[in-house]
């Protein structure tokens, strides 16, 4: 890892933030590229510093989308505060945000990358599809203000066409990249998604090569990969997300997901365009499409002009939205009733 001063140009600054910033005496601002419990790694013009959260911007984050993430810029003391690290005083604005549920029984949210242009998603043509996973990639990146692209990778072991061919037939609309991190084929068009400074976070299931493409990428064996069983199945090599710089723009690997669970709904319609547009012609306006008469959504079905697993994966996830607003509302409930009794 390069600890010496980075540019914040090269770390992708200048894409998204025109403007000088003014900064009080004894302040920087940094890029966040690894996120500890509760301490961060940052990277910037004054090298990689180890930081922590400052009390009064503590004070400050009521809700877990507050704290800083990867790929946030940060402002931060230059001296340290306790001998070790400095202090993080301000999460500058996001221009995106991509936001999962976080594990674990409450309904909250977590933020898994902040200020990304663009969502890679890896599968790889060694692995079985799960379209319905990247459905919920899509619709991730899409409600967080990133652009997805997908990625079939290792093309040189198995007929990347074929995956192409599903995802086609399963309605995706985005642009799909073929690319073999091993022989290079088709990488120039994934570098090119790097261009003027953008910042690129790759996701996937574990042993796809998402950790592969990210040192082929930067140019240097950076992150550790893995292997992968004879199913295909990868390993979970990477168990943190990181931010890399490459040369003008900026990369994200993360840990292979097996399953995300949504935190919000807001890219179902623009993912699932062509249901929203068949939906106009249902009778009811709050028409569920499940079964009620004159659905424009069943109709579409019925003549074949909709992959009936695209639509039992769109219902899929719109259920589960329903179920985690109940569940926030219950979780606000019970917050409000403990703070009401504390008080007394
Ligand atoms: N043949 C071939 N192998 C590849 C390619 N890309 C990656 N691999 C191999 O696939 C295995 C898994 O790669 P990783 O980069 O560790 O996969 P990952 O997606 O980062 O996996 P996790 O970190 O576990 O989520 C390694 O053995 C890589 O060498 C490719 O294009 N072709
Ligand atoms: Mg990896
Ligand atoms: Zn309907």
């Amino acid at each position: 890892m390069n600890n010496g001063p980075v540019s914040l140009d090269l770390l992708g600054w200048n894409k998204h933030n025109k403007t000088d910033l003014q900064l009080p005496t004894g302040h920087a601002v940094s890029r966040v590229v690894v996120e500890h419990r509760g301490a961060y790694e940052l990277l910037g013009p004054n090298g990689a510093l180890e930081a922590v959260l400052d009390g009064a911007a503590r004070e400050r984050a009521h809700e877990p989308t507050d704290y800083p993430a990867v790929g946030d810029w940060v402002v931060h003391t230059l001296d340290p505060i306790d001998n070790r690290r400095v202090a993080i005083v301000e999460v500058l604005a996001r221009h995106s945000m991509i936001t999962r549920r976080a594990t674990g029984a409450a309904p909250l949210p977590q933020v898994v990358g902040a200020n990304i242009d663009t969502l890679a998603i890896v599968t790889s043509s060694d692995q079985d599809l799960d379209e319905h996973l990247v459905e919920r990639y899509l619709v991730t990146a899409v409600g967080g203000g990133a652009s997805p692209v997908l990625v079939i990778n290792k093309t040189d072991l198995g007929d990347g066409d074929a995956i192409r061919g599903l995802l086609i037939r399963r309605g995706v609309e985005q642009e799909i990249l073929m690319v073999s991190a091993k022989t290079g084929d088709g990488m120039s068009a994934l570098q090119g998604l790097l261009a003027g400074g953008a910042t690129v976070a790759f996701t996937g299931a574990s042993g796809v090569g998402k950790s592969t493409l990210v040192n082929s990428l930067v140019g240097d064996s950076v992150l550790a990969t893995g292997s992968v069983d004879a199913e295909g199945a990868g390993r979970h090599t990477t168990v943190r997300r990181e931010l890399l710089v490459a040369g003008g723009g900026a990369l994200i690997d993360t840990p292979g997901l097996r399953e995300l669970q949504l935190w919000d709904g807001e890219g179902l319609d623009e993912v699932f365009s062509d249901i929203a547009r068949f939906a106009t012609r249902c009778k009811f306006a709050d028409c569920s499409h499940r079964d009620e008469p004159d659905c424009g959504v069943a109709d579409a079905r019925t003549e074949g002009d909709l992959n009936p697993d695209r639509l039992a994966s769109y219902l899929d996830l719109c259920h589960e939205l329903s179920e985690l607003d109940e569940e926030i509302e219950e979780y606000e409930r019970t917050r409000r009733r403990r703070r009401d009794a504390r008080r007394g």
